[in-house]
């Protein structure tokens, strides 16, 4: 049977652990914007967007600034528009899903478990800061969680019900599996659940190939074949771990939010630099890179008609 495409996701701007830190990484509106477009006909299907303060740079969870992005990505580009629903550390869950309610996009993220959520060894590699606030957010990050229990997940799940949005599942360690597992058998999300390996981030699980083997086994026995699979491997272990998942028969998640760079010590230049790099590589493995349509058809969406956008 043949192989289905593998679909790319594309993370455009960084909220928690990339807040700039790189002149490449998108912040004005119309940065994300153009960013966005370019990652989608590099060959990203699906476009993974935070928001920012337009003047001061800060993520922003406020349905007002997706607004001065999102109308304009959906008109110039057909990829899947998912909205994250992380993007802060201090909100409480129903500010946090306030701009998926109010846009009703195809997807959008759901963080499976509560975790430390640090990057503060970064605070003494940079000296670039771009905004007043970035050294102090980078350095106290040590003292950071990133709140999401199954309460959170619960309230979440059920406010965002009627909207039909299908939920990027972040797993951050072996954990975070079994909680949606425990939330599917509540009733909580309906197959195929689209699961996103998130490796490497300093209070999740280490980016090992190991690991990521151990995922996908405890996946398996979980889930059997009612989901579907992707890798965000953050930093360095971005395009090591894309290139294992994607030979593993699983899709891959690249852009700015989860690595600044292309190769290492050298940043990227855009978010499209990363897709064409990810893209080469799936192609190098004989596989096919998946378009919006097809990628809609694997993870079972409502279509863009069904959005608010
Ligand atoms: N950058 C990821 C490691 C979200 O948007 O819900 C975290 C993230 C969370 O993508
Ligand atoms: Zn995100």
């Amino acid at each position: 049977m043949a192989k289905p495409p593998t679909i790319i996701t594309c993370a455009i701007t960084g909220a928690i652990h990339t807040p700039t830190m790189s002149d490449h990484l998108p912040w004005r509106p119309e940065d994300i914007i153009e960013q966005a477009v370019a990652a989608a006909e590099a060959g990203a299907a699906i476009l993974h967007l935070h928001a920012r303060h337009p003047q001061t740079g800060a993520p922003s969870i406020d349905p007002a600034h997706f607004g001065l992005i999102l109308p304009a990505i959906a008109a110039r580009t057909d990829a899947i528009i998912n909205i994250s629903t992380g993007g802060s550390l201090k909100a409480t869950i129903d500010e946090r899903i306030g701009p998926a309610a109010a846009y009703s996009p195809e997807m959008c993220s759901l963080n499976m478990g509560s975790i430390n959520f640090s990057f503060h060894p970064l605070a003494r590699r940079y000296n670039n800061w771009q905004h007043d606030w970035e050294r102090d957010y980078v350095a106290n990050s040590d003292a950071n969680i990133f709140r999401n229990t199954f309460r959170d997940i619960e309230e979440a799940a059920k406010a965002l019900a009627p909207h039909r949005i299908r939920f990027e599942h972040e797993c951050y360690d072996v954990g975070h599996l079994y909680n949606l597992k425990f939330c599917m058998d509540q009733g909580l999300f309906e197959a195929p659940v689209f699961l996103q390996f998130v490796m490497g981030i300093l209070g999740g699980i280490g980016a090992d190939i190991e690991n990521l083997i151990t995922m996908k086994a405890a996946a398996d026995r979980l889930f059997g074949d009612s989901y579907r699979w992707s890798i965000l491997g953050a930093g360095n272990a971005q395009m090591r771990l894309a290139a294992v998942a994607a030979a593993m028969g699983g899709n891959v998640r690249v852009g700015l939010e989860d690595s600044l760079f292309i190769a290492p010590r050298q940043l990227a230049l855009s978010n499209a630099d990363q897709v064409q790099k990810v893209r080469q590589l799936i192609e190098a493995l004989d596989l096919k890179v998946a378009r919006p349509d097809q990628a809609r058809e694997i993870l079972v969406l409502k279509g863009r008609g069904a959005t608010g956008f």
